[in-house]
């Protein structure tokens, strides 16, 4: 049997990975931190099954790690933790640093402090971020680096050192050059999620604004669950490589905004510049044609912020096999909106359902 050991399990990626592995008979190992809050949402319907372990772990302890990989014994690592979001590297540059750069050095120092530099193949999650400034468009395997922020910077030195142990030590370790990737499970603050959720909540009444950073900046969006086919088709071929995992097609934040309201049932048209620039209702609910619904704060602004990325690839495409279209833009718009129109609409009803417990135990009419 095939061992799988997933750092980052609790994440987006991980839970699907963790799906598609365990759905091809893997067992299936996960690393957790220990939270005062309940932070495995994504990985709840996994737990208890007889293929899938979780275990306590930090990528910042090296020795958690080194006796973690020694008891899992896996023949694949996919390396997915990391400190992800690019804005939040501004304000914690060291524990980004920590987690994100020195962390792949751990993992593979773990596999090698274990001698299992031969049997175990490794994934390291890499991403366009390294374009950053970018250097040409569309960006591929051949790119030069640009990376444009302290997470890019972090995740640079991963890149490099995984591509050092394949060279020094003859390792199976590789990077997937992932350009975004979201779904219904991406986290609420990254900007595709932040805006379906905001465009549901809004559609229903429970929220009056959303406020975004840089509207014009340029991004390649995927469907998170096709991406996590190309982690593991990397690990299968006969040799270790780097490949870019993109859609090859790119739009701006301003119309993922379009896209999203649009799927919620409200038309939005985009008038003024920069700071100025807002979104008006032209069309939907009565309430709320004329309003703007749509900001921009200098509050999500970046230090430096990467504005064109747009991938090529040809080469996962040829040689993996993979489909890089198998969910088109308009199709993963609609699953996030979708999934959050259903998620308010489910609050709203539990929320009803509380306050009138809450009526119904004062009045005594339950006990
Ligand atoms: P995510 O949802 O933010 O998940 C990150 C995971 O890393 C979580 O499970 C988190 O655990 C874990 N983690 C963070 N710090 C850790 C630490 N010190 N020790 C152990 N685990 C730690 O990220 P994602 O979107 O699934 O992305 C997965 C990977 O791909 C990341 O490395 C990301 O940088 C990279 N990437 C993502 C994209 C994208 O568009 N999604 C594109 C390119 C590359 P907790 O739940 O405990 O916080
Ligand atoms: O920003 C702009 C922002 O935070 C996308 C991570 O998974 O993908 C992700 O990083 C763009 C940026 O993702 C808001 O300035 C405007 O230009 O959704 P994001 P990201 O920075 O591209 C890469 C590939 C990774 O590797 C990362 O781990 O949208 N933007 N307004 C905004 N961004 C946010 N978050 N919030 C806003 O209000």
């Amino acid at each position: 049997m095939n061992t799988a050991l997933i750092t980052g399990i609790t994440g987006q990626d991980g839970s699907y990975l963790s799906e598609f592995l365990l759905a091809k008979g893997y067992d299936v190992h996960g690393i957790i931190r220990r939270s005062s809050v309940d932070y495995r949402e994504r990985i709840a319907h996994l737990e208890g099954r007889p293929n899938f372990h979780l275990h306590y772990a930090d990528m910042s302890d090296s020795m958690s790690l080194v006796k973690l990989v020694g008891k899992v014994q896996p023949t694949e690592i996919y390396n997915l933790a990391a400190q992800s979001h690019v804005q939040v590297s501004f304000d914690s540059p060291e524990f980004t640093a920590d987690v994100d750069a020195v962390g792949v050095l751990r993992i593979l120092e773990a596999v090698r402090t274990n001698h299992l530099e031969k049997t175990c193949k490794i994934y390291q999650a890499s991403t366009s971020e390294l374009y950053g400034k970018v250097e040409e468009v569309p960006q591929s395997e051949t790119t030069p680096f640009h990376p444009y922020s302290p997470y890019a910077v972090a995740k640079l030195y991963g890149y490099w050192i995984i591509k050092e142990y394949r060279e020094a030590y003859n390792m199976f370790c590789c990077s997937g050059i992932l350009f975004n990737h979201e779904s219904e499970r991406r986290g609420e603050t990254f900007v595709t999620r932040k805006i379906t959720l905001a465009a549901a909540r809004i559609a229903q009444g429970k929220q009056e604004k959303l406020y975004l950073g840089n509207l014009s900046s340029l991004r390649d969006w995927g469907y998170a669950k096709d991406y996590v086919e190309c982690m593991w088709l990397i690990l299968q071929q006969d040799k270790p490589e780097d490949f870019v995992i993109a859609t090859g097609v790119q739009h701006s934040v301003r119309e993922f905004a379009y896209h999203a309201f649009k799927a919620a049932g409200i038309e939005l048209k985009f008038e003024g510049e920069g700071i100025n620039e807002k979104g008006i209702c032209v069309n939907g609910p009565a309430n709320l044609v004329g309003k703007t619904l749509v900001e921009v704060s200098e509050d999500f602004y970046r230090p430096t912020d990467v504005v064109n990325l747009l991938g090529d690839p040809t080469k996962a495409r040829q040689t993996l096999g993979w489909n890089p279209n198998k969910t088109t833009f308009e199709q993963l718009v609609a699953i996030m909106v979708k999934h959050d129109m259903e998620k308010v609409a489910a609050e709203h009803v539990a929320s009803v359902m509380r306050t009138n417990l809450a009526e119904y135990l004062e009045k005594g009419v339950v006990k």
